[in-house]
């Protein structure tokens, strides 16, 4: 539909998942059948693990059945308990993992241009009962790391890092899973690499290895004993091998996105009110989604009604991460969480919007959703 402004034929999506070839898939899961072993730290597991360890270039990784058992891990493996800080402009994961290690969120606001935690706002919510901060890379743009970092050293603080959107991301040629105690990757349909269902930890500590397995398997140690009280958070060889076949087409995936990303930078800087999140020096990009941020004194028109009306053409984007976590009833009553605590964050959650973005979206598709939004703004 080239610049005919009328709906597409079929719903684009905010992103669809990476779909190998389906024979490459079964070719991988015959060896699965062949070993008769599908679960439970098997072939394809350690093989998916020494690959990951790899590309990601961290020196110590563990596999999971998703991020968020993955997180949960995370805490419990460093014994953190009390308060947590962390920003309220995430995924629901992010919050709810420390709710379900008892931990109370503390939230921080945001930088108004990265839209992750601000480091420069940490500081005056650490109490007596604070053991860690949790940041999250939103949508792959690195926290502070350096800042952080050192705050933590400064109060005794442990660092964890949600980076769910953050896969491949690299500050200076060092991998993102380098920084901070441990950090977290999910490996959903909806990342740019994933196993259906899935995530990994990954940590500088090499130590940490022996009680994050076994936390992710129920303690056992062996036969005889039972170490710990664990949980079930095993990826299995299914998960794993989809997860092989998929890592060989990131790179072209990858190329794909960027084409994409540059033809949207292009084409949509034209337009007064919408502006991108900044890209930072020495960064390489996660290419897991594409932002925009839509100021309505200057688009002329809000955010929901550009969402509304994209709808209209088959469009479906997403208002990443509207509601804020702070405002969701389980946390709404919490000191921290008083909008005039998170001025940033209310603001960033008014105008984000979140596009169609993987590598299999047409370039002229690309154009027209650009087309609709100028049409959408001087109708
Ligand atoms: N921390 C952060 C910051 C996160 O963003 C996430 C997850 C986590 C932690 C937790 O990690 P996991 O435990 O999930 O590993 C999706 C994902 O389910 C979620 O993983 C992700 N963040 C979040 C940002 O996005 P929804 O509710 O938006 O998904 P859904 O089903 O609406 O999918 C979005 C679009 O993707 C659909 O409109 C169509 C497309 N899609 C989706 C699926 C599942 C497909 O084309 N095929 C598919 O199979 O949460």
């Amino acid at each position: 539909m080239k610049n005919t402004i009328v709906e597409f034929d079929e719903p684009i999506f905010v992103t669809r998942p990476l779909m190998p070839e389906l024979n490459e898939v079964v070719e991988k899961l015959k060896e699965v059948w062949d070993a008769k072993w599908l679960t439970n730290n098997g072939k394809q597991h350690q093989s998916l693990e020494d690959k990951l360890m790899d590309y990601l270039k961290v020196p110590s990784l563990s596999l999971f059945n998703n991020g968020t058992i993955a997180l949960i891990i995370a805490c419990q493996s460093l014994r953190i308990s009390g308060e947590v800080i962390t920003t309220p402009f995430t995924f629901a994961a992010t919050p709810h993992i420390l709710a379900w290690n008892d931990i109370n969120p503390i939230f921080c606001d945001i930088d108004p241009l990265t839209m992750n935690i601000d480091p420069d706002k940490i500081e005056s919510m650490i109490t007596p009962k604070t053991t860690a901060i949790l940041g999250v890379h939103v949508f792959g743009t690195p926290c502070d790391v350096f800042k952080i970092q050192e705050i933590a050293n400064q109060y005794g603080l442990k660092v964890i890092y949600d980076a769910a959107h953050a896969f491949g991301v690299e500050v200076d040629g060092k991998g993102i899973g380098n920084f901070g105690d441990i950090t977290m990757f999910s490996f959903h349909a909806t990342k740019l690499f994933h196993t259906a269902e899935g995530g990994a930890l990954t940590y500088g500590d090499k130590h940490l290895k022996n009680r994050i397995d076994l936390l992710k398997n129920f303690g056992i140690k062996n036969e005889n004993e039972v170490v710990m009280p664990g949980i079930n958070g095993k990826m299995n060889e299914m998960q794993a091998s989809l997860g092989l076949v998929v890592l060989d087409l990131v790179e072209e995936e990858r190329i794909k996105r960027e084409k994409i990303r540059c033809l949207y930078r292009e084409l949509l800087s034209e337009i007064e009110g919408i502006s991108f999140v900044p890209e930072l020096e020495g960064v390489k990009s996660s290419l897991q989604y594409f932002p925009i941020r839509i100021n309505e004194n200057k688009f002329g028109k809000s955010r929901d009604f550009v969402y509304e009306e994209l709808k209209k053409y088959n469009i479906f984007t997403r208002k990443y991460f509207y509601p804020l976590c702070s405002d969701y009833p389980c946390y709404s009553q919490l000191p921290s969480a008083s909008s005039y605590n998170l001025p940033n964050s209310h603001q960033v959650v008014k105008e984000i919007l979140t596009l169609p973005f993987f590598g299999d979206l047409d370039l002229d598709k690309v154009e027209s959703i650009c087309e609709i939004l100028k049409v959408i703004k001087i109708r």
